[in-house]
């Protein structure tokens, strides 16, 4: 495809606003962990944050794909299996393992794990780069440039000398290396990035990371190495270049590579657009550190392979302990036993809920603090979903023997005197909240989702107090508290809004506490999955049908409502954090 001319800088417009009727396929990526680490917090979150994605679209009735997995190709991979006497394949299964048991215990549902040095990686990487070279994408030249081994990558002039000549992320020296490389053209797709970025064909979030991306581009693009000679003694690791099996693919173009690699098959190849067909949508999310490779290298690539590019590139900010920065230097990572420990005492719904709606998903570090956790933990769950849901359990148990009360028909009722005075007209708030589910969702805003579901619950609770039910139980034959209502029929048809508004509320907080949700269903009988007991055997309708307020999935009067036990403890602020059960051997 002819490259059309560089367009002069212009100012950066907004993006258009995410859309909110997405239908079709959706297709939603996590960075693949380089293997030699250990799982900690933001591996972890970020494939979370997928993990919540995947299920949000799921619950709105979309076709899914959600892939993570693991980056083996690295040099330190090689030589830190030779220290430890192992293959890089072993040593690199080993970690790969480890990744795989942290992401089981998180609970995500991923559809594939893809290892970089699987031959089905392998063998379509190779491909791709094959096909780049023909069309005069990939070319040889000299490079000469300052290189970052504990990285893997070539840091600019401008970043070696910012940093004194150390790397920018682990501090550790840069070598300056010669070499005669394969290129990759970068420099002749500036013009056309620009266009997709200022017409949000491609949809840079959050806004500040756009901005950042547009901001360098005006810099100019440069041709980017993709290989490496080969040395005498180095191990077979890695993918050699196609055309000349001296070089060995720079492992980051080769990463690039898995996001395709693994629905480039005819069963898969729904979850990426094609020019001329369907038009799936793509979204790769990631921290702000690899922001530059998603945005810019790899939609050039695609471009350049004839393919579409993908449709969001998401970057979060960073996940800071303590309010320290997390550094290898300092040891203070939050590991993946640490989230274990977090999750058996709070339970790992609360681990899942904390690190979405309080993490970094913005443009802004968020801080991991023992004190913020409890704080989260108590007003949200304890207090708040989980505390709605016993009262109104409780309160059917007590006053309707365990069986769900009939509304008779009211769907709105004016609660409270003067100033407090409200009107709850449920199906619109309901339908409220369910609009701002769908819209956030549609544009990555998770915690905004999700708080549209504690929204509700906390409407209950609001609810509660201002017709404070437990009164009118006591005074069934007295005189009307709501006008043109027996009080037992105002106590049947609060309890039926309540019991109905948190069923819906618990469908919106499913994406990030599935555990208990799916608790709260079986006490009352109104799990909305196929089969109850399994949490992907997919939902009987789509979430604008479940969420139907007196729809066919609402709660039927007569449904039982077993009380159940408490979704959360409150916790004591006092207690010391829960310790790690112990460091694991693993990482360099
Ligand atoms: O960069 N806060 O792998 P990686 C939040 N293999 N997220 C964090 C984080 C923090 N403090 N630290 C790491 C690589 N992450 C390459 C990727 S993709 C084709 C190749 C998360 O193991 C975040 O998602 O260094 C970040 O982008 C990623 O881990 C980097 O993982």
């Amino acid at each position: 495809m002819p490259d059309k001319p560089n367009t002069p800088e212009a100012p950066t417009a907004p993006p258009p606003p995410p859309s909110t009727s997405a239908t079709g396929p959706y297709y939603v990526t996590t960075p693949i962990y380089y293997v030699n680490d250990r799982p900690h917090i933001g591996h972890c979150y970020t494939t979370l944050l997928a993990d919540v994605a995947a299920r949000m679209h799921r619950l709105l009735g979309r076709d899914v794909f959600f892939l993570t997995g693991t980056d083996e190709h690295a040099e330190k991979v090689v030589k830190t299996a030779q220290e430890r006497g192992l293959s890089p394949m072993e040593w690199a299964t080993q970690n790969a393992d480890r990744f795989r048991a942290a992401f089981d215990f998180m609970g995500f549902t991923h559809d594939d794990f893809v290892r970089t040095s699987e031959a089905r990686h392998k063998e379509r990487a190779s491909a791709y780069i094959q096909r780049l070279v023909d069309s005069g994408d990939i070319e040889l030249g000299d490079y000469e440039g300052w290189y970052d081994p504990s990285q893997e990558e070539y840091v600019t002039e401008t970043v070696a000398k910012e940093h004194e000549y150390n790397s920018p992320v682990t501090g550790r020296p840069l070598e300056k290396r010669v070499e005669q490389n394969y290129f990759f053209r970068l420099d002749k797709y500036e013009g056309w990035l620009r266009e997709r970025f200022e017409s949000a064909d491609v949809r840079v979030l959050p806004e500040a990371r756009r901005n950042e991306v547009l901001g360098r581009l005006r810099d100019g693009l440069q041709k980017v190495p993709v290989s490496r000679r080969i040395k005498e003694g180095d191990a077979d690791w890695g993918i050699r270049m196609p055309n000349d099996p001296e070089h060995r693919v720079y492992v980051w173009i080769e990463a690039l590579c898995n996001y395709l690699t693994m629905v480039d098959e005819p069963a898969r190849r729904k979850y990426w657009p094609r020019p001329d067909g369907a038009q799936p949508e793509v979204v790769h999310l990631m921290a702000k550190d690899i922001l530059w490779f998603h945005a810019v290298i790899w939609p050039a690539m695609l471009h350049a392979l004839g393919e579409t590019p993908p449709s969001t590139v998401y970057a979060h900010a960073y996940w800071i302990a303590e309010g320290r920065k997390m550094s290898k230097s300092l040891g203070n990572f939050i590991e993946i036993d640490q989230l274990e420990a977090y999750g058996e005492r709070y339970s790992l719904d609360s681990v899942r809920w904390f690190l979405t709606t309080q993490g970094p998903l913005g443009a802004t570090d968020a801080d991991f603090a023992h004190a913020r956790f409890v704080e989260v933990y108590n007003a949200d769950l304890a207090n708040g979903i989980g505390n709605a849901a016993s009262r109104v359990g409780n309160m059917i148990a007590k006053y309707f023997d365990g069986e769900a009360p009939d509304a008779g028909g009211c769907t709105s009722l004016t609660a409270g005197e003067g100033e407090s005075a409200a009107t709850y007209d449920w199906a619109s708030r309901t339908q409220a909240a369910l609009d701002v589910f769908t819209r956030e969702a549609a544009g990555v805003g998770l915690a905004g989702a999700l708080n549209a579901g504690l929204g509700l619950s906390n409407d209950v609770d609001a609810y509660i107090g201002l017709t404070r039910p437990f009164s009118i139980a006591k005074d069934l034959d007295g005189d009307p508290v709501i006008e043109g209502m027996s009080n037992r029929e105002a106590l049947a048809a609060i309890l039926a809004h309540c019991a109905e508004a948190l069923r819906i509320a618990s469908l919106l907080l499913w994406p990030a506490m599935p555990e208990k949700m799916g608790e709260l269903w079986r006490n009352w009988n109104c799990s909305p999955l196929n089969d109850p007991e399994d949490p992907r055997s997919g939902f009987k309708a789509p979430l604008s049908e479940l969420a139907q307020w007196g729809g066919a999935h609402s709660i039927q009067p007569g449904q039982r409502i077993a009380k159940g036990e408490a979704l959360f403890m409150r916790a004591d602020v006092k207690e010391d954090p829960p310790q790690a059960a112990g460091a694991q051997d693993a990482g360099a």
